[in-house]
């Protein structure tokens, strides 16, 4: 299995996160992506490439063009504004307010941000082009015949909506790496997102829409992040009713029970008989990740990878979550392995 990384991702390394009321050092580091790599390498994962670069036009599909000016401009304003730190919002237009971009650059962060501990840095937009141009690539190359591929994209994806960023995620890869494929002559696509958190930015995009069938798997919001997106009577709107799928889970849910909702949801896949498949691959399930509550073991990865290769899609594996950092490289690795060996 092919896959694409860049080294940019490191141009991406915020000082600090808000979490519990402390500032501690960001759960998403640089050095997921450096285990990632390292486990990648060990187990013979050796066709490795750099992405192309990004395609602006296929990026403003799934994103607003203000949202994307802004990603753009962000750092430079921060710094005009005479700030030192890493930028962070510190108001946002709640109910009974305007919704309206001022020309503040703490209030455009407040307008954009769906969560604060998302750090925007002087490496962020190149960062995050990066990581986009790697789901890209990999998806080209499946739409160009490969039964598979691997983007190890960081910083992640599956939060950042139409018009917000937030949850580590800026552009969202997973929604492009489906555009990529639509464009390629797939006339239908699913994407599954087995992160622990729900996709909130994925559903966003293509909650309107019937040719891209989104499900994802992940802790009831009702308990946990993003909270307020991700129950299970969210199915989708217009044309694209039916086609939004949400599985919450409650806290200490183990393999078995999450296995269950994993079979349901390759059968909702098998009904919508898509041409390819897009998995948003978080491994914050895994019992000992920090900031998340379900109990799947290293080797339960690689059960699941052989359930989602059993759905004989061709299927790009786009990386997002995942926190407990030295076993991170492990439970990815058994993904692509339980799905190379069916
Ligand atoms: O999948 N999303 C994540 O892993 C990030 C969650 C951030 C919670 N503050
Ligand atoms: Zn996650």
């Amino acid at each position: 299995m092919k896959v694409f990384r860049s080294d940019q991702h490191s141009l991406h390394f915020p000082t600090g996160e808000l979490s519990g009321g402390v500032f501690v050092r960001p759960f998403e580091c640089p050095e997921r992506w450096e285990y990632i790599s390292q486990s990648l390498q060990e187990n013979g994962y050796n066709d490795i490439a750099e992405p192309d670069a990004l395609n602006m036009d296929l990026l403003s599909r799934i994103h607003g063009a203000d949202y994307l000016r802004f990603l753009q401009e962000a750092w430079r304003l921060w710094e005009a504004g005479g700030f030192k730190g890493d930028a962070l919002p510190t108001v946002f237009p709640a109910r009974r307010m305007q919704q309206r971009e001022p020309d503040d650059i703490d209030g455009k962060l407040g307008y954009f941000a769906m969560a604060i501990e998302t750090s925007i840095t002087a490496g962020t937009w190149d960062a995050a082009r990066s990581s986009a141009a790697c789901a890209q690539s990999a998806a080209k190359h499946v739409s160009d015949g490969a039964n598979a591929s691997f983007s190890l994209c960081r910083p992640p994806g599956h939060h950042a909506g139409i018009d917000l960023y937030g949850g580590y995620c800026f552009l969202n890869n997973a929604a492009l790496a489906a555009e990529v494929l639509l464009d390629g002559g797939s006339n239908k696509v699913t994407i599954l997102d087995v992160d622990f958190h729900h996709g909130n930015g994925t559903q966003d995009i293509f909650y309107q829409r019937d040719d891209v069938q989104f499900i994802s798997l992940h802790g009831d919001p009702n308990d946990v992040f993003p909270n307020f997106l991700g129950y299970a009577d969210e199915k989708g709107e217009g044309a694209g009713l039916g086609y939004n799928i949400n599985y919450p889970m409650p806290p200490k849910t183990p393999y078995s029970k999450w296995k269950e909702a994993l079979n349901d949801a390759t059968r909702n896949i098998q009904t919508y008989q898509p041409d390819a498949l897009v998995i948003s691959l978080g491994v914050d399930t895994f019992e000992l990740d920090p900031i998340s509550f379900f109990k799947l073991k290293s080797d339960d990865f690689t059960d699941y990878g052989r359930a989602i290769a059993a759905l004989k899609l061709p299927t790009v594996f786009i990386m997002e979550g995942g926190y407990a950092v030295e076993e991170i490289g492990v439970n990815t690795v058994n993904v692509l392995n339980g799905f190379q060996s069916e």
